[in-house]
């Protein structure tokens, strides 16, 4: 058993990253600051020493004040703008992007609202990012997908046009969008791949998001299509791993199990599984996904959209997630489920034949370690958690 009591676990310490970038990112993104005098050379100097020299033109003309404008000069380290760059997969990829390659910037939705197409023009004027990784969504478990549809559809609607708008107008030289193995049909024949995608609809419980996700799909096509962009999707399955959304409501089933049982733990109580606990899973590792969508950025060449996921072999049952969660927490007596949930779609069998024939060897963190690892971050990160 790795549980004690919480006060008892020293709190991790954390390099993080972000920290750094939001600070650049801040800069560079206030208005003010562009207007007056953005970033100064020495600010650039001391950030990262490979400078940008910055002239800033000013529009009032007829005032004949300085006359600046915007040189970016070529510098070693790739800039590489994360959207989504504080959520689960933004975190896993602060902890591998090698920065002395990438200057890295993890944008929040306190950053920039993507939402906003003038906020997210202004963003990418002032960053000018070469790479693009495009996390950012409204995302969320089964339940939320069920109770929220019109922010789920309307929202990830306008993000991902906002984003992938800017990229060709800026000239982003590639994007790797997120897509998800829930957007998949619901009704075909397993394991699903690839070129399935559009043949039916999805499942109900989710359909408003995923028609979202396959308009991301469809609209990099396009840019694909009529400017030979290279715009490509990703499609994960299930995620988890640290810094993951703990909601006991609107959480993916791995956080909200984890917090679940602690909660049972703290309040004496049964640990209530939602449903029957007999559908099936592939569960990726966050820092599995970081690394795959690196790979994918820099070595995957071709255009069309790739599953990214453990094995079929892997998939798991709900009930069994459930049960090593219940034991690492040594509580699996008070195990029950409640079936008068709903189960949501009883599988989404995905083949990654595809990234096997690119990666044959790769090795997935093992879903009994990749669990005990998480759990003992959210214990260890209890009080900062998004819950
Ligand atoms: P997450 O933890 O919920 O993080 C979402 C990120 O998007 C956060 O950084 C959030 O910023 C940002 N964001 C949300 N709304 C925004 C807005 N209006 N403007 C700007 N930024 C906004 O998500 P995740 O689990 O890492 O998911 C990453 C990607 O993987 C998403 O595209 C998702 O659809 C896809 N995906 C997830 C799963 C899964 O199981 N989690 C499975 C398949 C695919 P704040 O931190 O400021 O809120
Ligand atoms: O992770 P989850 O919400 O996503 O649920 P989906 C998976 C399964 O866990 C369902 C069961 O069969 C639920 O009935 N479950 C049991 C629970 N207890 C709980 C609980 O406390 N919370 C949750 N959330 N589930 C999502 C899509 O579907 O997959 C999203 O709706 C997204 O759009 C995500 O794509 C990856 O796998 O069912």
């Amino acid at each position: 058993m790795i549980i004690a009591d919480k006060k008892k676990i020293i709190k991790n310490q954390v390099i993080d990253l972000n920290k750094k970038d939001l600070k650049t990112n801040e800069e560079l993104y206030n208005k003010d600051n562009y207007k007056e005098h953005s970033v100064s050379k020495k600010e650039m100097n001391s950030s990262n020493n490979n400078s940008e020299e910055i002239i800033i033109k000013n529009e009032n003309e007829n005032e004949n004040e300085i006359i600046q404008e915007y040189v970016p000069k070529i510098s070693s380290k790739i800039k590489i703008l994360i959207t989504g760059g504080t959520g689960l997969v933004g975190h896993a990829l602060q902890k591998i992007i090698d920065i002395s390659k990438y200057e890295p910037i993890f944008l929040s939705s306190k950053d920039c609202n993507l939402c906003d197409y003038e906020d997210t023009y202004q963003l990418f004027k002032n960053i000018h990012p070469t790479y693009v990784i495009h996390l950012a969504a409204s995302v969320g478990g089964l339940f939320k997908n069920m109770n929220q549809k019109v922010s789920m559809y309307e929202d990830n609607t306008l993000i991902n046009l906002n984003v992938l708008k800017c990229c060709h107008q800026f000239s982003v030289s590639k994007v790797i969008s997120c897509l998800s193995t829930c957007i998949f049909p619901d009704k075909t024949s397993y394991p699903i791949n690839e070129t399935m995608l559009h043949n039916g609809p999805p499942h109900t419980s989710n359909d408003a998001y995923a028609y979202a996700k396959r308009m991301l799909e469809v609209h990099s096509k396009a840019y694909q299509e009529q400017y030979d962009s290279n715009f490509i999707c990703v499609i994960p399955t299930n995620i988890y791993g640290d810094h993951d959304n703990y909601s006991l409501e609107d959480g993916h089933v791995i956080p909200s199990l984890i917090h679940k049982c602690y909660n049972s733990i703290q309040n004496n109580e049964d640990f209530v599984v939602r449903g029957t606990g007999k559908p099936l899973r592939q569960f990726i590792h966050s820092l599995d996904l970081a690394k795959l969508m690196l790979w994918s950025l820099e070595s995957y060449e071709k255009k069309d959209p790739i599953i990214l996921s453990v094995d079929p072999e892997d998939e798991v049952s709900i009930e069994s997630i459930a049960t090593i969660i219940a034991k690492t927490y040594d509580y699996e007596d008070r195990l029950v489920f409640d079936d008068s949930f709903s189960d949501g779609q009883f599988k989404k069998t995905a083949d990654n034949t595809l990234l096997r024939s690119y990666l044959p060897d790769y090795e997935f963190i093992k879903i009994e370690d990749g669990l005990s690892k998480t759990i003992q971050w959210f214990i260890d990160n209890y009080d900062h958690v998004r819950k």
